[in-house]
């Protein structure tokens, strides 16, 4: 927990009569699940490789081991990390205010693990895995050597069902969290660098609609100078701060 006077009033106020919030988050938001960032180096055999350049399909293309590789020790790491008080207080907070939507950046499914409903995952989910052909989603394939395995149906190869750099976003997906900001009247951004379009978007969308935008995070990022409210400090602290204050 952090000292509830570094929670300014007027937020405590505005969050008590906020009807519709909206919540966003980003890989800070697991980090204190023992989830590495995209900005932290990353560790041990992955400390070569930039995610940026893991996490596309001409990656994929040049050496599918190597990315099905990564993909295979990151769901290792995130099925043993578990959801932290951050993740939980979302879920309270959730529970308190049913018109909160949970909007996320993150592939570690974390969030629907901690309780949250209705997670609209920007970028997908690691731990679901689809034909890189047919992009149909396959949950079981026969025991194989193959790296990656292969699709049961087409005998294309099985990729994770993420977005990866230079593919689009979910038509669907997108609509949904940007009618979700364009209605909501408290923005939250939560442990995102803000750099990587278009979720960086979406807090500047919700500055257009009227909505007050909070960012909590350690650090600045290119939202801090925009935002009604910076939070300076961590998710896992803040989160239930924020959750004590309102409903105690
Ligand atoms: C697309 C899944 C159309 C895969 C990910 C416009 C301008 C510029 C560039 C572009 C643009 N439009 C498109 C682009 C290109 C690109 C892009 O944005 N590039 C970046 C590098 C600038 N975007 C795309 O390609 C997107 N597609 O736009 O489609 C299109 C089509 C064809 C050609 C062009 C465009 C698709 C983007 C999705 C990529 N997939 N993930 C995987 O995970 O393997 S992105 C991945 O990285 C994450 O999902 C996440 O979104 C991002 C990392 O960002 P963060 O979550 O913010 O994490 P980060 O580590 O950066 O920061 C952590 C923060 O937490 C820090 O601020 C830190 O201070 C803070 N923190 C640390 N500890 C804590 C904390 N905060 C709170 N508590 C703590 N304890």
């Amino acid at each position: 927990m952090m000292n509830d006077e570094l929670i300014p009033a007027e937020l405590i106020q505005i969050l008590r009569t906020a009807r519709r919030v909206v919540v966003s988050t980003g890989a800070g938001t697991s980090a204190e699940s023992g989830v590495p960032t995209f900005r932290d180096a990353q560790t041990g055999l992955w400390a070569r490789y930039k995610p940026t350049e893991l996490a596309t399909p001409a990656a994929f293309r040049r050496n599918p081991r190597l990315v099905w590789e990564w993909y295979a020790w990151r769901r290792e790491l995130v099925t043993k990390a578990a959801p932290n008080p951050g993740h939980l207080a979302l879920v309270q907070m959730q529970a308190l205010m049913p018109e909160l939507t949970l909007i996320t950046q993150n592939v570690d499914g974390l969030h629907q693990r901690a309780g949250s409903q209705q997670v609209i995952e920007l970028h997908g989910n690691l731990t679901r895995t689809k034909c890189a052909d047919n992009g149909y989603l396959v949950d079981s394939w026969p025991p194989t050597e193959d790296v990656p395995p292969h699709c049961p149906h087409c005998g294309g190869l099985l990729r994770p069902n993420v977005v990866w750099f230079g593919e689009s976003l979910p038509e669907e997906t997108l609509f949904q969290a940007r009618a979700a900001v364009r209605q909501g009247d408290l923005f939250f951004s939560i442990g995102t660098s803000s750099f990587v379009q278009p979720a960086a978007s979406l807090p500047f969308e919700a500055l257009d609609s009227g909505a007050k935008v909070v960012e909590i995070n350690p650090d600045r990022t290119p939202l801090t100078a925009h935002a009604h409210f910076a939070l300076y400090g961590k998710a896992g602290e803040i989160l239930p701060t924020l959750v004590k204050l309102i409903w105690s």
